[in-house]
């Protein structure tokens, strides 16, 4: 699963990408980006790491996720400027926003307009995909003559009754609600404005605490993490104890960072359970509503093919009673079947007969 890092030219999309992924690409005041980078990001979750204090472990391996860091989109160039086999690869968006002012750096658009650049970007994914609908159906069109499958007859409905006229209207597809026949048959084109998006507002130092005078306004759906990436790759820099302090005096519980790596992880409506042992605790990622028999084949297919059972506790209940054994005792170490829908921060041991 990852996640495409997109905006304007000097938004600071690649110093955001370097934090969020511990990278060093290069960020400069006047080149620009002219790469694509891809790099990794563990989630921070304060539930694995009570668990790692429960065990001990030898091994310790938290949930990631992918960035993809998309250099920047110039304006009115729609699908010319945009790098569109990353960007139509990624699950979802996070636009960096500009709300630092820096008069060395000159603004594609010649002055800080968060909320310009926020309606801006979307037009953009818009025009991209408005292309590409058109293209898509003027090649039905074409194909008439021999006759259209109703699979086919059924897509050309939906292009040209639902999807066009909200591309026309300037309504990114992300809003658009459809069946699931319909989303999975729009899937497949992998439209922009249909991934789920993120705002990452970058802002000046001292906004951090104080906000902005007028912060932009998002549209429905989409939510605003604010962050300075100055002041993030100063809290990079700090120990732990160190950390603490220092977001304690700018009054904000954790590193921006965290929030948006944690933000994106829900934005791709992914949760985690857990593994656990002297060997190994463990983090693995599923999407919401997966069945037991389907988690485990996330750890290998042998325990999907073979499964069993799975025995089943919350992470907090097996933080308290401090083994397995112990919640077996208690009754509430649970036994699920195959239909069993996991729940986030659920610790799973899987039974299986292969
Ligand atoms: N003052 C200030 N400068 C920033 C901030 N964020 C990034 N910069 C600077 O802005 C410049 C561009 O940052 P990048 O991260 O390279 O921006 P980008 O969006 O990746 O740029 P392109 O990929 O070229 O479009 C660098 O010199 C950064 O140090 C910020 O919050 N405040
Ligand atoms: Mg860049």
């Amino acid at each position: 699963m990852q996640v495409g890092i997109l905006g304007f030219t000097k938004a600071g999309k690649t110093t955001l990408f370097n934090l969020l992924t511990h990278s060093s690409q290069q960020t400069d005041k006047y080149a620009t980006s002219k790469k694509t980078h891809v790099g990794v990001a563990n989630v921070p979750d304060d539930r694995l790491v009570q668990l790692r204090e429960l065990f001990n472990p030898k091994k310790f391996i938290p949930a990631t996720v992918t960035y993809v860091d998309i250099p920047g989109v110039k304006k009115g160039e729609g699908a010319e400027s945009l790098d569109l086999p990353s960007l139509r690869e990624v699950d979802a968006l996070i636009h960096v926003v500009r709300a630092f002012e820096d008069p060395e750096l000159l603004h594609p658009d010649g002055s800080v307009d968060p909320q310009r650049d926020i309606e801006n970007l979307d037009l953009e994914l818009i025009l991209a995909d408005h292309e590409l609908v058109s293209r898509r159906l003027e090649r039905l069109e074409k194909s008439r003559k021999r006759g259209l499958t109703p699979d086919e007859t059924r897509e050309q409905e939906l292009l040209e009754m639902v999807i066009l006229p909200a591309l026309d209207g300037e309504t990114p597809l992300r809003e658009i609600e459809l069946g699931s026949e319909d989303e999975k048959r729009l899937r497949g084109f992998q439209l922009l404005s249909a991934k789920p998006m993120l705002i990452a507002l970058n802002v000046d130092e001292g906004q951090l605490a104080g906000g902005l005078a007028e912060p932009p306004t998002s549209r429905a759906g989409v939510s605003t993490i604010v962050i300075s990436a100055p002041i993030e790759a100063e809290i990079a820099a700090l120990s732990d104890e160190e950390q603490t302090e220092f977001l304690q005096d700018l009054g904000v519980e954790e590193p921006s960072v965290d929030r948006i790596i944690r933000a994106s992880y829900q934005l791709l409506g992914l949760i985690s359970f857990f593994t656990v042992g002297e060997d190994e605790v463990r983090a693995w990622t599923i999407r919401q509503g997966t069945t037991a028999k389907v988690a485990a084949g996330s750890i290998h297919s042998d325990l999907e093919r073979g499964f069993i059972r799975a025995e089943v506790v919350r992470w907090d209940d097996l933080v308290r009673l401090k083994s397995l054994a112990a919640c077996r005792e208690e009754g509430i170490l649970r036994l699920e079947g195959r239909d069993y829908i996991t729940q986030d921060g659920e610790v799973m041991h899987i039974r299986s007969g292969v």
